[in-house]
C-alpha cells in the first residue's frame, strides 16, 4: 500500500482537542501510562480494593497444568504471543511449567514501546535461562501479521489483564475481528475477562480508599499540562466513579470543581467548563458468559473453554478461530 493512502494515525494532540471539544467532554485512557501513569497503574494491582490481578494470578497458579494441556496440541512447536505485557508477572507462571514439561515455544512479549520489552526480557532471561524468548516491538496486528505469513508456526495470542474492558463493545469486536484474520486455524487467543459481581466490589475496585485511581486518572491532565503546554489546575477537579449494572460497565469521570477556563498551548485554544462539568475518562467493561460467548462469535470465534478463578470474579477464556 502506498504510504500516501494508509489511515492517518492521530496524535495525543489530535485525540485531547476532539475529545475537550465534544459535548460531553472526554479523554482517551489510552493515553494513561506515561511513565508516572505505569507507576501509579503498578500500585492499583496491588491495592486490597483492585481484585483483577490477583484472580488472574490465581487461575494461572492454581490452573497451570490445566491451561497447558487446553495450549498443547501434541508435541507441535509454537510462539506464545503476549500483546501488552506489562511486566509479565503472570506469564511468569506459565512459562516455568512449559519449560518444566520441556515445551518446544518461544515467547514472543510485544508492546509498541521498547523501554518496558527490554526490562522484561532482562529479567526473564535471568530467571529463564533456558527460555527462548523474541522481544518484538511495534503495531499488534502488523506483528501478527508477518509472523502468519513468515513462520508457520502455531500462535498462542495472550490478552490478558482485562484490558479488553476498556474497548467499548464495538472497539473490541474490531479488535478481535482484526485479531482473528492474522491468525491460522490452529492459533488460539486467551484473553481476561473480568465477571459481573456484586456491584459494591466492582465500584471500589474503581474508587480505592487510598486515592490511587483518583491519581491515576488526575495524571492525565498533567500530562497534558507537561507534553502540550495546559494550564489545568489539578486542584480544581475531582474523580468520580460509577458502575451501572444494566450495562455491566464500570465508568470514571473527571469533575469540574468549578466554573473554569483551561488554555492548552500547543492547541492554541480554551477550553471552558461549567461547575461540575464532567470529563469522561475510561470505561471498565464487565462480562458475564453469554457475553464472552457473543464477543467470541461476532468476531470468529468459539469459546473452547473458560478458567474461573475460585470465587468466580474473573475468567480466562480460550477462544478457537471458526472457520
Ligand atoms: C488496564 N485496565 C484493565 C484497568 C481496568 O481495570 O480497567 C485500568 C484501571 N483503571 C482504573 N483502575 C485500573
Amino acid at each position: 500500500m502506498p504510504s500516501s493512502s494508509k489511515p492517518k494515525q492521530s496524535t495525543f494532540a489530535d485525540d485531547v482537542l476532539n475529545g475537550l471539544s465534544a459535548m460531553p467532554k472526554f479523554l482517551s485512557s489510552k493515553y494513561f501510562y506515561d511513565d508516572e501513569g505505569s507507576r501509579l497503574f503498578q500500585e492499583i494491582m496491588k491495592l486490597p480494593e483492585y481484585y483483577l490481578t490477583r484472580a488472574e494470578f490465581e487461575i494461572f497458579s492454581e490452573q497451570t497444568r490445566e491451561i497447558f494441556s487446553a495450549f498443547n496440541a501434541g508435541d507441535s512447536a509454537f510462539d506464545l504471543i503476549e500483546l501488552g505485557a506489562g511486566d509479565g508477572t503472570k506469564t511468569a507462571v506459565l512459562i516455568d511449567y512449559f519449560l518444566k514439561q520441556l515445551a518446544n515455544f518461544t515467547y514472543m512479549p510485544v508492546d509498541i514501546s521498547a523501554e518496558a520489552q527490554n526490562a522484561l526480557a532482562e529479567n526473564f532471561r535471568a530467571k529463564f535461562p533456558d527460555l527462548s524468548i523474541q522481544i518484538q516491538t511495534g503495531d499488534y496486528f502488523q506483528i501478527l501479521g508477518n509472523l502468519q505469513s513468515n513462520n508457520g508456526r502455531r500462535k498462542i495470542i495472550l490478552f490478558l489483564g482485562s484490558n479488553i474492558g476498556n474497548f467499548r463493545q464495538e472497539q473490541a469486536v474490531s479488535f478481535f475481528k482484526s485479531l482473528r484474520a492474522v491468525m491460522n486455524e490452529n492459533d488460539l487467543l486467551f484473553i481476561g475477562f473480568d465477571l459481573q459481581k456484586d456491584p459494591r466490589v466492582i465500584l471500589k475496585a474503581y474508587d480505592d480508599a487510598q486515592g490511587i485511581t483518583a491519581a491515576f486518572n488526575l495524571n492525565l491532565l498533567k500530562r497534558i499540562n507537561r507534553e502540550l503546554g495546559g494550564n489545568f489546575d489539578l486542584e480544581n477537579f475531582s474523580h468520580y466513579a460509577i458502575y451501572r449494572p444494566t450495562e455491566c460497565a464500570a465508568r470514571s469521570f473527571l469533575i469540574s470543581r468549578k466554573e473554569q477556563t483551561v488554555r492548552i498551548e500547543a492547541l492554541n485554544k480554551s477550553f471552558d467548563f461549567e461547575a461540575w462539568e464532567p470529563i469522561f475518562m475510561e470505561i471498565s467493561q464487565k462480562y458475564n458468559l453469554k457475553m464472552i460467548e457473543d464477543l467470541a462469535t461476532q468476531s470468529g470465534f468459539s469459546v473452547k473453554q473458560n478458567f474461573f478463578d475460585s470465587r468466580n470474579y474473573y475468567t480466562d477464556s480460550l477462544y478457537k478461530p471458526v472457520l
